[in-house]
């Protein structure tokens, strides 16, 4: 079920405060291995989301490109994707093959996301979940292209989002977070999960 926005699937409210606790705890796990790292883009500019992975393969953006990459930025591998989260995948998207990435996004204070399309992955039929912990984020969902008329909905701690078929490809990204707005996270700032099939 889910409400719908722009054809992706807004599951709100997936993961109560239990499970989203514990799905923390597993995720300090994985940034102990493959710490947070502050991409720069192609253009130069050092994004201001933090981004680390777990799974077969992390996206990675440098001055040579935007790319899925077996390896962090260290040499180290990426952790495995933890179980909590394959377990999101699996009720939301049963048909699908088993995700090859899950990238983490950390957004401290003032961060955001432009608008892009997720386009890197080999299989546009696979759907991209998103799950969101801690500070509610703006998200904006767009067209195909860029530029047109958007929609925005505020993302919640616990809330998953799937984009498969039609929403896909289209564009968005996250406008805000809202500063103090979940009690999840202790020094406040928000985590994006996306799982992803690469191949
Ligand atoms: C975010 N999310 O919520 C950014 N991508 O921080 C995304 O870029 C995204 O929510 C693909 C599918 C779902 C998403
Ligand atoms: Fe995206």
């Amino acid at each position: 079920m889910g409400v719908t926005i722009r054809g992706a699937v807004l599951h709100d409210g997936w993961l109560d405060a239990a499970a989203q606790a514990a799905m923390v705890e597993d995720l300090r796990g994985v940034l102990a291995v493959a710490p947070l790292v502050r991409p720069v883009t192609p253009s130069g500019k050092r994004m201001s989301v933090g981004m680390s992975a777990a799974g077969r393969f992390g996206w990675i953006t440098d001055s040579r490109g935007y790319r899925y990459e077996e390896r962090h930025p260290n040499g180290v591998e990426w952790p495995p994707i933890p179980a909590s989260v394959l377990a999101v995948w699996e009720a939301l998207c049963p048909e699908a093959r088993a995700p090859e990435c899950c990238l983490l996004n950390w957004y401290a204070e003032g961060a955001k996301m432009g608008m892009h399309q997720d386009r890197d992955e080999a299989d546009f039929d696979q759907p991209v979940l998103s799950i969101s912990l801690g500070d509610e984020a703006l998200f904006r969902i767009g067209n195909h292209t860029r530029g047109g008329k958007t929609e925005s909905v505020w993302l919640r701690s616990g809330d998953v989002l799937v984009m498969g078929g039609d929403a896909r490809l289209r564009y968005h990204g996250i406008d805000r977070v809202k500063p103090g707005s979940s009690p999840l996270l202790p020094n406040g700032g928000r985590i994006n999960l996306t799982l992803r099939v690469v191949t």
